[in-house]
């Protein structure tokens, strides 16, 4: 039995939902989903309400997933508009910069309809109509959010690419969607160090059609270079109406694009629709972090993950909160830097990742110490699985153990939380996801037949059974890819990518991935990404990528590189590789190890056997599993001759 924790009773005296509520809510939210979701769809405005609640198909060959498809609405009008009446003068987004020397900014809800209002102008200027896509490459700063916001006030698509991500990344992800516009910055400061962005940019635009124009937003003022499509964003906001009239939209039409890995090379063009996302955004917001009026509610993800998108974002402000955006890192200027901003903020809810948990705990608690965080009510964490080490540090030294913690487990496709205990209802487990939110039914299947595993204690793959309002909807352009990716291995189920374990209580524990996939510091790439990216330098003649245990990135990229006969290995050639690397994807897929494999294990129909791989970089030699069906079973004991310290 692991120990748990039972919810504070303060906590539970004010909480949105308290154990009784839970159990009644969820049970009547399977029961009966149309009704349900029918009564919390009315949590956001509507232009034209819906008549119809969910039409959904999960059939392998037939998937189609509708909620609300006869309503219309407008995000920008839920997230702005309808607020300005009751809360205009509240803040609405506190934006604390990378250095802690200059002034944070308060943007109240007032200016923060003004300044979305001018960015839509400006788009529609440029052209941009309901539909087009706008791809946006910018730094954590307001105009970030204005971009969001704009792009749906308009009905526009956007497709966020994270400003750590290179130009050939960027350049892929603009022609994979057909981006009119690409919003980005003259520089990104990160850590006391600026990203030349607009540079990148122009490299990765020299790679699309010459009718993309860019829309440049003046951070540093640094001097950037400018060509026919450069658009200068603050000129043309000085200039522009501060009134745009928010377009109606459906609510199944896209509200976004996100390009995530996959278990194949080519990342794929995640679409978020409008109504849906928005409703499940907003509920699990609210609900999750017990969000009340009055907290400062900070999420220290990049707008350029789902995070950013649905809990900096829309989430909080579809539900009027007061929400951070932070430009910077943890450890700039020092290890104390969240824990200062907490302070000076005096924020209530903190939500963050287990990477930077145990970067931080590796830092020791004086620098926790030293900052005033009694403001703090709950702590969150979210993108991978939290070794408990590092969830009783957060528990311990950040919350005074005065705070739960919400282990919240969901994926770019879910839009938001589909897993996690409820901070006024559950005793939480140190590691576990726990519970499914409202409407989730989740479902542990045999990896090798399909067959559904029921009882408790018990271990599987995770599928989820029915739709909720936040599902993503399909591929960018490739319906196909879509089924065939969540809906053909396990019929009639949304399979997840996830394994995971149903305890003796029958809470959830998320095992990681079971496909090809990685998780380093919370980012997920696939294996395929960087194996693709290897071959292509002119010396590599076959890669292997796995993830190993890695300290504080929780998975660390090892690759296993067969070089070109007559090319030799050597420390330069390594060094060369991992730049390499991190031009192709960006700095997130940097190799930590890299293995000179004369020959790779393989099957003799040519399979690279990557179960192999993977215990020869995790260390585990006596469970290689049976290796008789390798062509060449000798390479194995050479790999392991030769396996790489981790240091
Ligand atoms: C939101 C986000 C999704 C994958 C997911 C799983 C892992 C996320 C987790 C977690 C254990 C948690 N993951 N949260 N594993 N516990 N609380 O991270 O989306 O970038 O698409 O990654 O991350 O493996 O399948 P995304």
């Amino acid at each position: 039995m692991s120990k748990t924790y039972a919810p504070h009773a303060d906590m539970a005296a004010n909480a949105h939902i308290t154990a009784a509520d839970y159990e009644e809510m969820y049970n009547a939210s399977i029961a009966d989903p149309e009704a349900f979701w029918g009564e919390h769809g009315k949590r956001i405005d509507w232009i034209k309400p819906y008549s119809r609640v969910k039409d959904v198909c999960f059939d392998y060959g037939n998937v189609s997933i509708k909620w609300y498809d006869d309503g219309t609405l407008n995000v920008a009008a839920n997230c702005i508009d309808r607020h300005l009446a009751t809360r205009g003068d509240q803040t609405a987004i506190i934006w604390e910069p990378d250095s802690p020397d200059d002034d944070a900014l308060h943007i109240s809800y007032r200016d923060l309809h003004k300044a979305t209002c001018k960015m839509a102008n400006v788009l529609k200027g440029l052209g941009v109509e309901k539909g087009d896509r706008v791809v946006i490459y910018m730094p954590m700063i307001p105009e970030a959010t204005y971009a969001m916001l704009a792009c749906a006030r308009i009905g526009a698509i956007h497709s966020i690419v994270f400003a750590g991500f290179s130009p050939d990344a960027l350049s892929a992800r603009v022609n994979g969607c057909n981006a009119k516009v690409v919003i980005t910055a003259d520089e990104a400061p990160r850590g006391g160090r600026n990203t030349p962005l607009k540079t990148n940019a122009d490299k990765a635009l020299a790679k699309c059609d010459d009718s993309v124009q860019a829309l440049v937003v003046r951070r540093t003022g640094a001097d950037v270079p400018w060509s026919d499509r450069d658009h200068d964003y603050n000129a043309l906001a000085a200039a522009a109406s501060d009134d745009c009239p928010p377009t109606e939209v459906n609510a199944e039409d896209p509200l976004f694009i996100l390009y995530t890995s996959g278990s194949t090379g080519q990342p794929k063009g995640v679409v978020h629709t409008t109504g849906g996302y928005l409703v499940y955004a907003a509920m699990t917001h609210q609900i999750t972090f017990d969000y009340h009026d009055g907290d400062i509610y900070w999420c220290t993800a990049d707008v350029g993950w789902v995070t950013g998108h649905s809990y900096i974002v829309y989430g909080p402000l579809a539900n009027g909160a007061t929400t951070v955006m932070f430009e910077g890192v943890p450890t700039y200027p020092d290890a104390s830097r969240f824990w200062q901003v907490c302070e000076k903020h005096k924020v209530s809810q903190f939500y963050t990742a287990p990477t930077a948990i145990r970067a931080l705990m590796g830092q020791g608690d004086d620098f926790v110490k030293k900052a005033d965080l009694s403001s703090l009510k709950l702590l969150g964490t979210v993108g991978e699985p939290i070794n408990p080490e590092a969830w009783n540090w957060y528990n311990d030294v950040v919350g005074g153990g005065r705070c739960p913690i919400v282990d919240t487990w969901w994926q770019t496709e879910t839009g938001g939380h589909l897993m996690t205990p409820l901070p006024g209802a559950h005793a939480t487990k140190p590691g576990a996801a726990q519970k499914p939110f409202f409407g989730i039914e989740p479902v542990v299947l045999d990896p090798t037949d399909g067959s559904v595993i029921d009882g408790n204690d018990v271990e599987g793959v995770l599928c989820i059974k029915d739709s909720w309002p936040g599902q993503m909807r399909t591929v960018w352009g490739d319906h196909e890819r879509f089924e065939q990716t969540y809906f053909s291995d396990f019929k009639g189920y949304y399979f997840t990518g996830d394994g995971c374990r149903r305890d003796a209580d029958g809470d959830y524990w998320i095992t990681g991935r079971v496909d090809d996939v990685i998780n380093v510091s919370g980012h997920r790439m696939g294996t395929a990404e960087v194996e693709s990216a290897l071959v292509a330098h002119p010396k590599v003649a076959e890669a292997a990528v796995v993830g190993y245990p890695h300290d504080i990135k929780g998975q660390g990229i090892y690759c296993y590189v067969t070089l070109m006969s007559g090319d030799e290995p050597s420390e330069d050639l390594r060094k060369e590789l991992r730049t390499w690397v991190r031009n192709e994807i960006g700095p997130i897929a940097s190799p930590d190890l890299i293995q000179w494999a004369p020959g790779l294990p393989k099957t003799r129909s040519g399979k690279i056997m990557r179960r192999i791989l993977r215990k020869i970089a995790e260390d585990d030699f006596g469970a290689l599993g049976d290796t008789s069906t390798l062509a060449d079973p000798s390479v194995v004991d050479e790999l392991i001759a030769n396996r790489m310290n981790k240091g």
